[in-house]
């Protein structure tokens, strides 16, 4: 006779099965076949068995579906087989150079044309067609692990049936529809929180989300397009692929079709472009690819992109309105920024009423005015831009804009120093600047302090608690319950994060300060060479000029910086609170390049860039972006431009990528140079 247990597994090993065949039926068929009061029930039975004995719970449980608990931070995962970008297109001209360039290598290809959906890049791990984990695709090499969101959303099957590889990465596209983003936005406003700017920002916030309850409530679909890893030859074509996807219950891409030559795929883009507007979801082009796999990898790959793929990018969509006012914004360095306020319109998925106007000289080669019909459009499909004045719609009562003599926030004088673009407000304590500086500070690139948003800032800096970034660090629960919408819960959350951002580390809390040229990058570095701020600011321009990446505007502006008397106190009082202001040293590895600054250019013939980086790194070298005298040698693959021939003016040495792989075989002599 069967057991309880035995029992229990057999029944929820069917209602698995029964929840599977109702979510594909309803997610990706669009046609279900049972009530959606069946489907709870069965569900609950499920969730009862699962907790009975929790033995039986297995991961692709659709039960697993809901979300777990919720992670301090993602991890991270290295993917085997690199997640590529795609080269751009924007007209004919430019897939006909495609064309030519893989006809030289695949003449006889077929290519296939299918949408760009405009959301976030995914790839999905089955290992014996059990979903492991899925993760985001970072930096093309590591990605961070989101499975327990991607478990929420219905179009992933946890469980692939039938003929499947032991490993198979799916890759595809996380996204929601344009109308889902709406009924957040709505929903987002109501709570007084910062809408959306597109439904691609809005599906990246929601699977970045810590709680995957969260993830869960967000309307996030799944398009499958592409293979990452694979135990065996999956298909011999890219149509065969998304069959094979079909077959195990993906969504694929939509609008997939073969093409026999470049001239058919452009008539597909333009039939694509001309119902683009009736599609439920933001696409920002159509993807052209060689349909046979063995001719892709003949081709292959540079460095971030393959050669047998190409992105044509619809152009962007331009939108008339009238400009009703334009304000004097005032920034981070007091610089005053004109933004253009006009009618609201609707562009690529987001309504857009307002736009930098960056400065006077701008403003002057537009030759914008209050009043003026004006085309707008979005920059790289994201950032607002007024593009030309419609001047043939003039009336005579347009009104140009003047920069203020006085700042607008805090009524100090204004000054336009010679040789810079840019009007400042001369008062350092403008509330305006003091606002912009703490964000800057507190943002995730910098001191990283959750919670320490617009708003509160706002507030905080306009009752007089906070008047410079040390102040963050002395903040009391009192302090903060006295603001709008503060409950205990979030002021204690606040309150922890501003500790642990004591221990952000010195390149953090030096690009979070605001020093005009250092950024990331420089902080990162300048960090890593003083590694403390007393080091530092007792550094002349000559020795901060021995940092990489540092030259004279830069050197120059750290020594100005902290002669300033409110800068120094600014630091002393960061030191009273306990902020960490060193650098953890961190052992530079040991090898054939300790020491050595490498930059790597053109494309590699055995190496993705990633791989010759972390070749650097490993035997103990540093990447540079840039060629300095300061370089020690140049990796020069094909196309190399110029950089290679910066490295030939100054006298840098060269190496093939053969010789740079050599040189990884040989023993090292020269020690690592540290200033400290
Ligand atoms: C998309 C999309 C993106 C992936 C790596 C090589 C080819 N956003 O819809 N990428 C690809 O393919 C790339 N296809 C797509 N449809």
């Amino acid at each position: 006779m069967k057991d309880a247990r035995q029992r229990a597994s057999e029944e929820a090993s069917e209602l698995r099965k029964k929840l599977d065949r109702a979510n594909h039926q309803y997610y990706v068929l669009d046609s279900p076949e049972i009530s959606d009061a069946e489907y709870d029930s069965m569900f609950r039975r499920l969730v009862e068995i699962e907790t009975e004995f929790p033995g039986l719970a297995t991961p692709d449980s659709p039960t697993q579906r809901v979300g777990g608990k919720p992670s301090e931070k993602f991890e991270t995962v290295t993917f085997s087989v690199p997640m590529l970008s795609l080269g751009n297109a924007f007209d004919l001209e430019d897939l006909t150079a495609f064309d030519q360039r893989v006809r030289k290598i695949a003449p006889d290809c077929t290519y296939t044309t299918e949408m760009k959906l405009d959301g976030l890049a995914i790839n999905l791990r089955y290992e014996k067609g059990v979903l492991v984990w899925g993760a985001t695709r970072g930096d093309g090499n590591t990605g961070e692990n989101v499975t327990s969101n991607l478990k929420t959303i219905k179009s992933i099957p946890l469980r692939l049936d039938g003929d499947v590889p032991d490993i198979l990465e799916v890759r595809g596209e996380v996204l929601m529809k344009e109308e889902e983003l709406e009924r957040l936005n709505q929903e987002r406003e109501s709570m007084e929180m910062a809408p959306f700017a597109n439904a691609r920002n809005a599906s990246a916030g929601s699977i970045r989300q810590l709680d995957p309850k969260i993830t869960a409530s967000r309307k996030l679909e799944f398009f499958a397009y592409h293979i990452g890893e694979c135990s065996e030859r999956f298909a011999e074509t890219q149509t065969g692929i998304l069959e094979r996807y079909k077959g195990y219950g993906f969504v694929v891409v939509p609008e997939h079709k073969r093409a026999k030559s470049i001239r058919e795929c452009w008539d597909n883009i333009q039939k694509i472009q001309e119902h683009k507007e009736n599609y439920p979801y933001g696409a920002d082009g159509v993807v052209i690819k060689v349909d046979e796999v063995a001719l892709q990898q003949e081709l292959g790959a540079t460095s971030h992109e393959p050669r047998w793929a190409i992105a044509f990018k619809f152009p962007p969509e331009e939108a008339e309105t009238i400009i009703r006012d334009i304000l004097p914004s005032v920034g981070r360095t007091g610089a005053i920024t004109p933004l253009a306020v006009f009618d609201p319109v609707r562009l690529e998925g987001s309504t857009i009423s307002r736009a930098s106007l960056h400065n006077e000289d701008e403003v002057k080669k537009l030759g914008v005015m209050v009043g003026d019909h004006v085309v707008v459009r979005k920059a790289g499909s994201v950032i607002p831009e007024v593009v030309k004045v419609i001047e043939s719609k003039r009336t005579g009562q347009e009104t140009p804009f003047v920069m203020p003599k006085h700042c607008p926030v805090c009524g100090a004088d204004t000054l336009r120093e010679e040789g810079s673009a840019f009007t400042r407000c001369t008062n350092a304590s403008c509330p305006a600047q003091v606002k912009e500086r703490i964000l800057h500070f507190a943002s995730r690139d910098n001191a990283n302090i959750d919670g320490i948003g617009d708003a509160l800032v706002g507030q905080l800096v306009d009752s007089g608690i906070v008047k410079s970034i040390a102040d963050l660090y002395f903040l009391t629960k009192e302090n903060l319950l006295k603001q709008e919408r503060m409950g205990d819960k979030l002021a204690t959350k606040i309150l922890s994060n501003i500790e642990s951002s004591k221990k952000a580390g010195l390149s953090r809390i030096l690009s979070g300060l605001g020093i005009m040229m250092v950024g990331k990058v420089s902080a990162r570095a300048i960090a890593a060479s003083f590694k403390n701020i007393d080091n530092l600011m007792g550094a002349s321009e000559d020795e901060l000029r021995i940092v990489e990446g540092v030259g004279e505007k830069v050197s120059h502006s750290i020594v100005v910086f902290f002669e300033q008397e409110q800068n120094r106190e600014l630091v002393e009082k960061l030191r009273k609170a306990g902020v960490v202001l060193s650098e953890e040293v961190k052992e530079q590895p040991a090898g054939p390049l300790a020491g050595q600054t490498v930059v790597l250019t053109g494309v590699l013939e055995s190496l993705t860039r990633g791989e010759a980086e972390k070749l650097v790194e490993d035997n103990g070298g540093k990447v540079s972006s840039s060629v300095s005298k300061k370089t020690s040698f140049v990796v020069a693959g094909a196309d190399a431009g110029s950089k290679l021939d910066k490295a030939r003016e100054l006298g840098v040495r060269v190496l093939t990528e053969k010789e740079f792989l050599e040189l990884l075989s040989q023993p090292s002599t020269r020690q690592t140079p540290s200033l400290f």
